[in-house]
């Protein structure tokens, strides 16, 4: 893949989208090292309306290969909340240690088979042909009793992955890269634009 500029301003995804991405593309900018600024609102009801209009926009400014992000937390005790509002809940700039503790004492007194959550990922790609594609992928877990770990980002500290016995902010980068939903839709994604 020549040139790819991903339509995220979250850095902890950028960080992930790059590692994973490293060894299929040639180069990797994000909007902010491309120069560009969208101001999309993200008003679509899926995770794959979300990303569209994020890469959308930039394709709108920028030639190239463009892909976007949108994802989230869903929990299924609370009627798969916080989902496509994953980034929103509790307002944007409210911290992920008062979200994540809000949404633990949610679940207070449910016990273990009940806080069965996943993340999902819809990756949208445009190509300079104007051809769209959109894959989806998914990571089930269990959501903690306690925040656990100091990796990656957002709801990390409160996914549990009971086959490892660690929440994702407890895995090294490389480790969560290998089983999220984010890795496992990249993947798809370049398995998806090789069949082109
Ligand atoms: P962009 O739209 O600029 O990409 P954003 O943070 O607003 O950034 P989303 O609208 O896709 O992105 O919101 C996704 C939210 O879901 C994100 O802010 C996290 O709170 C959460 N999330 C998604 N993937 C996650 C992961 O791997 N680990 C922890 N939290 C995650």
């Amino acid at each position: 893949m020549e040139r790819v500029i991903f339509a995220t301003g979250n850095e902890g995804k950028m960080r992930e989208v790059r590692a994973i991405l490293a060894e299929s593309c040639g180069e990797i900018l994000s909007m902010k090292e491309a120069g560009v600024r969208i101001d999309a609102a993200e008003d679509g009801v899926t995770y794959e309306e979300n990303a569209l209009i994020k890469a959308r926009a930039v394709a709108a400014q920028m030639d190239g290969i463009i892909m976007a992000d949108d994802s989230g937390l869903e929990i299924d005790f609370l009627d798969r909340e916080p989902g496509v509002y994953s980034a929103r809940y509790m307002g944007e700039d409210t911290s992920y240690r008062v979200k994540n503790a809000n949404l633990i004492s949610r679940l207070e007194g449910v016990p273990e088979e009940k806080r069965t959550a996943r993340f999902v990922c819809a990756i949208a790609a445009i190509l300079p042909n104007g051809i769209e594609k959109t894959v989806r992928a998914t990571i089930e877990g269990r959501i903690g009793y306690e925040e656990k770990g100091l990796n990656g980002f957002g709801y990390d500290p409160i996914f549990y992955v009971p086959e490892l016995g660690k929440t994702t902010a407890e895995l090294t980068e490389e480790e969560k890269n290998l089983i999220s939903h984010r890795g496992k839709a990249l993947r798809l994604m370049k398995a998806e634009l090789e069949k082109l």
